[in-house]
Order: structure tokens, then sequence, then C-alpha cells
């Protein structure tokens, strides 16, 4: 049964938002369009307190984008975004909302950042995404979503892990930076997830 994971699509991740993602809304459309073919589509959504450590606005003397170690973990330091109970952390209103059946939450915990929809970036504590995938019978993830070099490639990665087939439509995303999806895309590949575009599925 195959799952599509639609990643962080808020307000603040698209043109406009705090934390935009290049022509990031141009992949609503197809994300839309994407969704009637799957059997369940589940969500996430960045979700912060109020000065949370991924901010460069907690760390004197930082900027957005400085790279720093956080509690011995690397971290990119980020302009404030995904603010909870902002408008920035809706997910984007022209997103089709009728057949998400659930929505993960991540980014909560002050001290660590959540790129992944299934753990933290110190894979300490799980959101419990891929028990609730397993209990809906789910073996296939499809990945989509902002950003394509952040947030979807780490769920991409966990999904893997966790021992689902794990599928990245890379039309259906857009990344921060172009050069670190490149790397991201091959990492990918190296890994055994399966890369494609959407025409493959819309296309029979
Ligand atoms: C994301 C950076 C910080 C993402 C979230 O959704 O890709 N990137 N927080
Ligand atoms: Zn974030």
């Amino acid at each position: 049964m195959k799952a599509l994971l639609l990643i962080d699509i808020q307000n603040d991740f698209v043109p406009g938002g705090r934390l935009a993602v290049p022509d990031g809304d141009a992949i609503i459309p197809l994300v839309n369009a994407l969704q009637p073919l799957f059997d369940l589509v589940v969500a996430s959504q960045d979700w912060h307190p109020v000065g949370h450590e991924s901010f460069a606005s907690s760390h004197a003397g930082h900027e957005p984008f400085n790279h720093i170690e956080l509690h011995g973990l690397p971290q990119t330091l980020w302009p404030d975004h995904c603010v909870q109970e902002t408008t920035g952390t809706d997910l984007h209103p022209a997103l089709d909302t009728r057949r998400i059946e659930a929505i993960f939450r991540k980014g909560m915990a002050l001290e660590i950042d959540s790129y992944s929809a299934f753990y933290d970036n110190g894979h300490r504590k799980s959101t419990g995404l891929a028990d609730y995938l397993r209990g809906r019978g789910a073996t296939e993830v499809y990945l989509v979503g902002l950003a394509g070099d952040f947030c979807v490639y780490f769920s991409a990665l966990d999904a893997q892990a966790e021992g689902f087939a794990t599928h990245f439509i890379t039309d259906a995303t857009r990344p921060i930076s172009a050069e670190g999806f490149q790397a991201a895309l091959a990492d990918m590949q190296a890994r055994g997830i399966q890369v494609l575009e959407s025409q493959a599925l819309l296309v029979p």
C-alpha cells in the first residue's frame, strides 16, 4: 500500500514566507494532482517554539545560514520560521487538504532541530510517523514538499531506514540550495531510494 508524504508545505517556505524556498509554491498544483493516486496521504508541519535554537536570532553574533555546533550536532542557523500559532506555520492555502488523514508536527524541542518527519536530527525522539504508517498498512512511501535538500531529503532517508520502499518525486519539491539538492539526489540514488519524476506516475 502506497502512502504520499507531504513535507512542510507551509506558508513560511514559499516566496513571501520567512524561510522562502525559491519557487516553492510552484509544486502545489502537482502535489494536488498526485494525491488521488495514493491510498493514504499524510502531512508534516514544522512547528517551532519562540526562541528555537535553530534560529540565528537565538545566538548573539550569528546570522542566518551560518553553521554552528548545537549540543554536539552540526546546525545551520535559520531565519525565524514556522513559529507555533503564526500563519507562517499554516499549510499553504492552495494545498488540497481534504485527503490528508494525519499531520505530524516536528521541531518542538527548543534545543534540537528536526528535519525529518520521522525523527529529530539526533535520532533521539520519534514522531511516531513510522509506526503510524505501518499501522495503516503502508509498505511504500513517496515524498514531496519543501525543502528538497533538507526536510524532504532527511525524511526520505528515515523512510528507507524504517524499511519502506522509498520514492522521491523530483518535480514535486524545490530546494533551498541547488548544489545541496544535487548532492542529496546522488546520495539517495546511491542508497537505493528511487528518484523519479511525477510523469512516471501520472502517465501510466
Ligand atoms: C526546513 C530548514 C529548517 C524544511 C525546516 O522544511 O526543509 N528547513 N526547518
Ligand atoms: Zn525549521
